[in-house]
């Protein structure tokens, strides 16, 4: 066996929340990731047999929901509780790698999760998500929730609603529309960790690889690492210039006309209703 220490997947949740945590995106415990592995990669590193341990999937929280298309699939996810800031010095205890067990109700957990802990209290949305993802593209591994400070701030001030959004996010830099130009979806304030809220991501993500969560953070998609964090990095640059033009007048923006034109050039298919 490999030592999974060094595998290629596990270097890849280290360095996302380590850059995560350096951004200061994810204070405490917030945020939280999944990434979808392949048996063929994984049973280089672990024995497949060997469970560790079977965790209840509705554990934390009352959230029964239909993971069966995904029994048998392998992920590595974040623990709940479990700060990104000690991700990198202790993988085994932040870190779980557990494959959904063929009832549909368990996890079983085939490395890490070391002190007893368990998958993040937003598992059910992440599942979810990944279920939704999966439908649209087949080559979807990666979910990423996080608290970028200035999209946060930005949901105060600008309406919770898809179209003003991410128009308004495409306005702040010229490479937005390029980056996700199918928008972002946006939704209201919701609680947290329940099975409305991942009912309600999975839903915007049948469009968006990007999702706001209203007053909370965002949920973003993608089909590796660099993907998604780009992409929350890329909306999160936007917010940045929207919150540090704040109320000045704007004397000079990036007009519809321009926005088709980068669109055009750099043939992405973007959201024609957006820029009525
Ligand atoms: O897991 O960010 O939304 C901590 C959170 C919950
Ligand atoms: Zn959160």
């Amino acid at each position: 066996m490999k030592n999974i220490l060094e595998a290629p997947f596990l270097q890849d949740m280290i360095e996302v929340t380590s850059n995560m945590y350096r951004l200061g995106w994810d204070e405490r415990n917030g945020g939280n990731v999944s990434y979808l592995l392949k048996e063929e990669e994984l049973k280089e590193y672990l024995d497949l047999n060997n469970i560790v341990r079977t965790i209840p999937l509705m554990g934390l929280y009352d959230t029964n929901f239909d993971i069966s298309p995904l029994i048998g699939k392998y992920f590595i996810v974040t623990g709940t509780g479990k700060y990104f800031k000690n991700v990198k010095k202790d993988p085994e205890t932040n870190l779980g790698i557990v494959r959904i067990a063929e009832d549909g109700k368990h996890i079983e957990l085939l490395w890490g999760y070391k002190d007893g802990g368990r998958t993040t209290s937003e598992f059910p949305a992440h599942m979810m998500c990944h279920m939704a993802r999966l439908k649209v593209d087949p080559n979807n591994r990666i979910v990423i929730h996080s608290h970028p400070t200035n999209t946060l701030a930005m949901n105060y001030v600008c309406p919770l609603e898809d179209k003003i959004f991410s128009h308004t996010l495409w306005q702040m830099s010229t490479e937005c529309i390029v980056v996700f130009p199918e928008g972002v979806g946006v939704l209201p304030w919701m609680l947290c960790g329940t099975k409305e809220i991942g009912e309600a991501t999975a839903k915007k993500m049948q469009d968006y690889r990007l999702v706001i969560w209203g007053l909370h953070g965002v949920y973003a998609s993608g089909k590796d690492m660099d993907e998604t964090f780009g992409l929350i990095e890329t909306v999160e640059k936007a917010a940045t210039i929207y919150n540090l033009i704040g109320s000045r007048k704007i004397i000079n923006t990036i007009t519809n006309d321009n926005l088709k034109e980068i669109a055009n050039y750099f043939k992405v298919n973007y959201r024609k209703e957006f820029l009525d």
